[in-house]
């Protein structure tokens, strides 16, 4: 059998990095990655456990129906590219990470797990396998490169399901086009990976891929769950341009201008509506198809960009801060996706009370771009509005030193994926971490209402409260990232407790997730219920049109096919320790 071993990191062995994997470290960045590596199993404990619970069989097929399925499998992709998962599960870290369960557990750890891994080569094995998964109804979960992190990671919401990792064998950049400004990719490309080819080419002084806070996962994956990165362009489906999705049952589309047939250039990524109507959509944040190519664009270099930062001194000034900041942020005076944090996050930062930034409670980490002219007139506006808060403060980079988390800020806000934004999960051994992420407008009233509501949770929950606004265009999603140590199953469970409480607290406060960890899915999802629950009704027959047999990713976002509805497999308060439900209904079609 395949070993497993490109995901079993040990302590000290090296960061496997780009080129020698698709899903390694960038060279500029080894040295980095080698010391967050070292500072995470530091504070690990964790025992990797005796697999109690083999095999994972889904719900819906016999022992022996399953095994002989990946029999026949083998034979149609290679026995190299289908292993079950029966191995120990190791947790590894952000950089060599598992493609069988979530690293990152809150649940017992067997709960979220797959029954096996498979490694398509092409779009036509993608369609191979969910032919096979309708054959034999396996459920199957697609990943590209299942980083995903604070979100469930590569970890399917189906018990037992088969997770089909695309981005091992899928990772070319197919194009870039240096007039139009736009790339071609697969599944396996990550935000690093097109980074170091746009140096390769010489085109990094042209055009910036715009990255997350961290660069490590996949451009698609990343994009159709709709994340977000810091440069103007950090809307990142905003920023997509057609898509080629196998569907569930098995044919192959292209949406926007990639339908077309003639084969040359074409237009695919510099218009993403095509004619008719726009697909796109329910292709994201869904389990409606398999996103096998994206068209995205990329930002051309300004001409010049300068970091700022700005600290204030009081928690109250949250309210007129985001006063100040809206009509700066939707005339684009602030251009880019900026963030505001509180101080416990910079203090766990550097692990320190005494920063360089100095004594503060709101940072705001933002970027002006252009010729200096430009960014002269712009800095001088924002100045002067940031300055009408009593004690605001802005801060000389020249005073802060080369580790300072302002430079990595400086890095990321300018198409230079880094890895520095995972020092805060040590903050507790084992240290693992859940995004609470609702949306609000950038009102003043609205964030010290969700301020003040997380803060109040946090400290009811006994929990450190670490909140940052990542301030898009209109509106902002506060980042709410509670950490907890894995291994400790009362923190687990106070984590859980006070995630449950945000949403329906944040939920009945008008203010949704805009994305969310799989054990919250069918919560979130259940937030999202306007007119008897319409929305969700709609998505369950588009579901139920496209996906028959209800065979990939059962539950992804709360949608559920009809072979699972009525069985009892939503989570919520009170379903804890499960995420099965009883059973699955016989075959469709
Ligand atoms: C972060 C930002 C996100 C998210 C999860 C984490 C950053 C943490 C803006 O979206 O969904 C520091």
């Amino acid at each position: 059998m395949a070993s497993f071993s490109s995901f079993q990191p040990e302590a000290d062995s090296a960061v496997p990095t780009l080129p020698e994997s698709h899903s390694g470290i960038p060279p500029y960045l080894l040295e980095k990655a080698t010391r967050a590596k070292n500072a995470v199993f530091a504070g690990r404990t964790k025992q990797v456990n005796e697999r109690l619970r083999l095999p994972v069989i889904p719900q819906g097929i016999s022992r022996d129906d399953f095994l002989k399925a990946l029999e026949e499998l083998k034979g149609e992709l290679g026995g190299e590219n289908v292993e079950v998962n029966d191995k120990p599960l190791k947790d590894g870290w952000y950089m060599e990470h598992p493609n069988t369960h979530d690293m990152m557990t809150i649940l017992d750890e067997e709960e979220f797990v797959a029954g096996a891994v498979v490694y398509p080569g092409s779009t036509e094995e993608v369609v191979k396998v969910v032919k096979w998964a309708n054959r034999w109804l396996i459920p199957v979960f697609p990943i590209s490169m299942g980083r995903n992190l604070g979100y469930g990671g590569a970890a399917p919401r189906v018990r037992g399901s088969v997770t089909i990792d695309l981005g091992k064998r899928m990772n070319k950049i197919l194009d870039i086009n240096a007039q139009d400004y736009t790339c071609l990719v697969e599944p396996g490309v990550s935000f690093y990976g097109l980074h170091e080819e746009l140096g390769k080419r010489g085109l990094r002084e042209h055009m910036w891929v715009d990255t997350p806070d961290l660069g490590g996962g996949s451009i698609i994956g990343n994009t159709v769950d709709r994340g977000v990165g810091y440069t103007p362009y950090g809307d990142h489906w905003a920023c997509h341009s057609g898509l080629e999705v196998v569907l569930p049952t098995g044919e192959v589309i292209r949406t926007g201008m990639g339908a077309l047939t003639h084969d040359g250039e074409n237009t695919w990524g510099v218009f993403p509506y095509g004619f008719g109507p726009f697909s796109d959509g329910i292709f994201s944040q869904s389990n409606f198809g398999i996103v096998t190519k994206m068209g995205m664009t990329l930002m051309p270099n300004p001409g010049g960009h300068e970091s700022f930062m700005y600290t204030f001194p009081n928690e109250e000034d949250l309210g007129p801060l985001m006063e100040i900041i809206r009509p700066l942020r939707i005339s684009t005076i602030l251009e880019n996706v900026a963030q505001l944090r509180h101080v416990t996050q910079t203090v766990i930062h550097s692990a320190a009370a005494n920063t360089p930034v100095g004594d503060h409670t709101w940072a705001y980490y933002g970027m002006s771009y252009g010729p200096p002219h430009i960014r002269a007139y712009k800095l001088a506006i924002i100045d002067a509005e940031f300055r009408k808060i009593p004690g605001c403060r802005k801060i000389d980079p020249a005073t802060l030193p080369e580790d300072e988390y302002f430079w990595s800020r400086d890095r990321i806000a300018s198409g230079t994926p880094d890895i520095h934004e995972l020092r805060w999960v040590n903050w507790a051994p084992n240290g693992a971490h859940i995004a609470f992420s609702p949306v609000s407008p950038i009102r003043g009233p609205d964030a010290t209402k969700l301020f003040q509501l997380g803060k109040r949770l946090h400290e009811q929950y006994g929990i450190d409260f670490m909140p940052a606004f990542c301030v898009g265009l209109r509106e902002m999603h506060l980042i709410v990232e509670i950490v907890f140590d894995r291994d400790d199953p009362e923190e687990k469970k106070r984590a859980l407790g006070c995630l449950r409480d945000m949403v329906d607290e944040a939920a009945r406060e008008g203010y949704g997730e805009y994305r969310t960890h799989l054990v919250l899915m069918d919560q979130v999802a259940g937030t999202y219920a306007w007119n008897d629950g319409a929305l969700g009704k709609f998505n369950e027959r588009l579901k139920d049109a496209l996906d028959p047999n209800g065979i990939l990713a059962p539950g992804r976002c709360g949608i559920w096919g009809r072979r699972y509805r009525g069985r009892g497999w939503e989570m919520g308060k009170g379903s804890e320790g499960r995420s099965e439900g009883d059973g699955v209904g016989g075959r469709v079609v």
